[in-house]
């Protein structure tokens, strides 16, 4: 199928063709795996991230990217965070699918027992992916029908997060694993984490240390706390009930990305002749929800809510910039979180190359410890777009600049060293590829 193959590179640079080469090298068939070593599967954002720079090479590759991720979508709306390939060993990823055991537990939920996933989720790119997508080649999203056929799939995912996962009543979505937010061992889950059980280091085996640095990877403390959470959610037939969970967190970044997709979700219904109504209503209601219950005037910042606890998280994180990326904000908001991104915690002035993962003058910061201080691409290139929608153009392209810089030095890492640019974690890694591609496209 020649339509399938990747599409020759318009803009003529070394970084392009090498970004390119990486995704074709991550590419199964169907989907991308983030990296051939560490993540040997398909991860729910990541091929969010994926689509967004695959629909510049091959818009049929970008619709199969966001389609199989779909195809494992459970009864109950929810996306799994990882749908497992079945050609790959137990051993190379842990947790593999006899942790999760997602094939079992389909009364309940209604995951589905064609293909094992994990039982959790990762923050809602999708629908923006989508919408992304299709605008980047109209003729051959229509001539596939692939907006008719993502949409129901997205608004059930979309209604699973607003309705299943509004677990404190506050109009937001809960995470209910520190794996949901995307940003695994950010500082911001220590706090509602200490009351976790960790299981004992000797009853699982981590695969991740195999193929990355331990003092570039969550602790075995860490993991022990992953570990029991995922096992309860699991026995508990993945049950979003009042009072089950024990981990229940408001995050602004993966709020944001929920009020994104439902403007998204607006665009596609319009596009496709539904209603856009409700999106739009959502998106509002989701919007004035952050504002109302995150937004931290004295911080200039949106801070986690543990819900559980009944109490702010007071730890400064990127993904409490991430609400720059909606339209919605009111001027004096935008305005605020401009000055935060730009100022000592996260020294977009100059300070940094890219914008940290955690508070630069944070007790936790670490520039080498994946999410507790490094610089990754996907929050940085929402950030860019945040930049640009909210009018620092100066201040985007100027981001947008050091991205590229550091992506094609750093060999397409996964993260780096927010200072210096220096890689860390895994290399050839797919988003940092496809949001490369995005930016020269
Ligand atoms: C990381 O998370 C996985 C668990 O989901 C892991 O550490 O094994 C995170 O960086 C996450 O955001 C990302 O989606 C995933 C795959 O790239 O890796």
């Amino acid at each position: 199928d020649t339509a399938d193959q990747l599409q020759l590179p318009r803009p003529s640079s070394i970084a392009y063709n090498d970004a390119r080469r990486v995704l074709s090298g991550n590419w199964t068939g169907c989907s991308t795996v983030p990296s051939r070593t560490l993540y040997p599967h398909q991860w729910s954002w990541d091929s969010g991230f994926v689509a967004i720079g695959l629909r510049h090479l091959s818009p049929v590759r970008a619709q199969s990217e966001l389609e199989s991720l779909l195809a494992a979508q459970w009864a109950d709306g929810r996306v799994p965070h990882i749908v497992f390939n079945p050609a790959v060993p137990l051993t190379a990823y842990f947790p593999s699918p006899d942790f999760w055991r997602s094939s079992l537990a389909g009364d309940r939920a209604g995951a589905p027992t064609a293909v094992e996933t994990s039982g959790i989720v990762q923050p809602p790119i999708h629908a923006v992916a989508a919408w992304l997508v299709h605008q980047a080649d109209p003729a051959a999203s229509e001539s596939r029908g692939f907006l008719p056929r993502v949409y129901p799939r997205l608004v059930a995912w979309q209604r699973y997060l607003t309705e299943r996962r509004d677990l404190g009543g506050r109009g937001l979505a809960s995470i209910v694993h520190p794996w949901e937010s995307g940003m695994d061992n950010s500082p911001c889950w220590d706090p509602p984490l200490s009351r976790i059980e960790p299981a004992a280091t000797a009853t699982f085996q981590r695969a991740d240390l195999d193929h990355g640095c331990a003092t570039d990877r969550p602790t075995d403390l860490d993991y022990g706390r992953y570990v029991r959470l995922a096992e309860r959610y699991r026995d508990d037939g993945y049950a979003d009930d009042a009072g089950r969970h024990r981990f229940a967190v408001e995050d602004p970044g993966f709020n944001a990305l929920l009020a994104a997709s439902e403007h998204a979700l607006a665009d596609i219904a319009a596009a496709i002749g539904a209603d856009p109504y409700d999106h739009q209503v959502r998106a509002e209601q989701l919007t004035t929800a952050l504002l109302k219950r995150l937004w931290s005037q004295d911080d200039g910042l949106f801070l986690c809510h543990d819900v559980l606890a009944g109490r702010t998280v007071r730890e400064r994180s990127a993904a409490g910039l991430l609400p720059l990326i909606l339209p919605g904000l009111p001027d004096e908001i935008a305005t605020a979180l401009l000055a935060t991104a730009a100022g000592e915690h996260f020294g977009l002035d100059g300070s940094v190359r890219l914008v940290p993962s955690y508070d630069l003058k944070g007790h936790a910061f670490d520039p080498c410890r994946y999410w507790r201080g490094p610089a990754w691409f996907n929050v940085n290139w929402l950030l860019e777009r945040g930049l640009r929608l909210h009018g620092a153009a100066d201040r985007a392209d100027a981001l947008r600049a050091t991205l590229l810089g550091a992506a094609a030095e750093s060999g397409f890492a996964e993260y780096v060293d927010p200072f210096t640019g220096q890689a860390r974690g895994s290399r050839d890694f797919s988003w940092t590829a496809a949001l490369t591609i995005d930016l020269l496209a």
